[in-house]
C-alpha cells in the first residue's frame, strides 16, 4: 500500500503535494538522510491533525496528494533531472510542492524547475550551515556547496540561522553581499531579522529551503550535521508565519537524518508542513475576508 502524509488517502482536490526523494550522496558525516522521507511519512499519522492556533485542519482545507517514493539515480546530475520533472509535474497539476529530502543538494532540481517557470523566484534559506562553498571534497554538486550553485543562477536568496561556515565561504558570501542572518543576530536582535524578512518577502515569489539544522539539535537532533545554538521551535513558527503572508510557490525540508527508535526529528518535519498549512489556510481566509 502507498504510504501518504498523515496515513490519508490522497485528497481529490489535493491543493499541497508532498514528493519524497531521497536521495543522498555527498553527506560529509553522519549518514542516513536518504532514509529520511518514509520515515517522515510513517511518524505523520500520529500527529495531531488539529492546529490549535488557528483552529485550522489542514488536510480538510488544503488537502495533500503524496507521490510515491521511488529508487533514486545515485548520479547527481541524474538524481537533479529527476527531482525537476517532478516538480514540473507537481507545478503543472496545481499542487504547491513540498519536497521531503535528501541531502540538501535536492534544492537545485526543485529550483531549477520552478524558475522556469518563475523567472522572479527567490529563497528564504533556512540553516545552520551556509553551504556555500565553490566546492566540497571535489564536489561541485553537493549538499556543501547548493547555495554557491544557486547564486550563480542568478537566484536570489538570503541565509537565516547560519552558525558554522569556512572563511572563504563568510568572505565569499560578503564580497558578494549575500544577506545572512547569523544566529547569534535571531539570540541578540530578532525582531529586526524578522522586519527584514518581512521585507524580503513582501514582493516576488519565494520558495522555502528549511535545512532542518538551522533548528537547535536540542529540539531536531536528528540531522547530519547538528551544532548548538539553533532556532527555537517559537523563533521558527514566527518566520513561517510571515512566509504565509509571501507568494510561496514551493518548499523543500532536508537533511534529517532518522535515529533508531527515536523518531521526533521526523515527527517534527511532519508538524512544520501541518503548521505552515494551518498559517498559509488562515492568510487566505483572512485576506478573503478582510
Ligand atoms: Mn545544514
Amino acid at each position: 500500500m502507498k504510504i501518504t502524509f498523515l496515513g490519508l488517502p490522497d485528497a481529490e482536490n489535493a491543493r499541497v503535494a508532498l514528493l519524497p526523494i531521497p536521495y543522498e550522496q555527498t553527506t560529509s558525516w553522519l549518514k542516513g538522510t536518504c532514509f529520511a522521507p518514509i520515515e517522515i511519512l510513517k511518524t505523520s499519522p500520529y500527529l495531531e491533525f488539529f492546529d490549535e492556533e488557528t483552529g485550522i485542519q489542514p488536510h480538510e482545507e488544503l488537502g495533500f496528494f503524496t507521490y510515491p517514493i521511488e529508487e533514486f539515480p545515485q548520479d547527481a546530475e541524474k538524481a537533479l533531472l529527476k527531482i525537476r520533472s517532478l516538480v514540473r509535474d507537481a507545478q503543472q497539476r496545481g499542487f504547491l510542492p513540498i519536497l521531503l529530502g535528501g541531502e540538501h543538494t535536492i534544492t537545485l532540481g526543485a529550483v531549477s524547475a520552478l524558475k522556469e517557470i518563475f523567472p522572479e523566484l527567490k529563497i528564504l534559506h533556512l540553516d545552520a550551515h551556509l553551504d556555500f562553498r565553490e566546492e566540497y571534497l571535489g564536489n561541485r554538486f553537493s549538499h556543501a556547496t547548493v547555495f554557491r550553485r544557486i547564486h550563480e543562477m542568478g537566484i536570489p536568496f538570503v541565509s537565516l540561522g547560519i552558525r558554522a561556515l569556512s572563511k572563504e565561504e563568510y568572505k565569499e558570501a560578503k564580497n558578494r553581499n549575500i544577506p545572512v542572518y547569523f544566529a547569534h543576530e535571531v539570540w541578540n536582535d530578532f525582531g529586526r531579522v524578522l522586519g527584514e524578512l518581512e521585507e524580503f518577502l513582501s514582493d516576488g515569489l519565494v520558495y522555502i529551503s528549511l535545512d532542518m539544522d538551522v533548528l537547535d539539535p536540542s529540539l531536531a537532533p536528528g540531522v547530519g550535521t547538528p551544532e548548538p545554538g539553533g532556532l527555537s521551535w517559537r523563533e521558527l513558527l514566527q518566520i513561517l508565519r510571515r512566509c504565509a503572508r509571501a507568494k510561496v510557490i514551493g518548499m523543500d525540508i532536508v537533511e534529517t537524518k532518522p535515529i533508531p527508535h527515536y523518531p521526533f526529528t521526523e515527527f517534527l518535519v511532519g508538524k512544520i508542513i501541518l503548521k505552515f498549512c494551518a498559517y498559509l489556510v488562515d492568510v487566505m481566509k483572512n485576506e478573503f475576508l478582510s
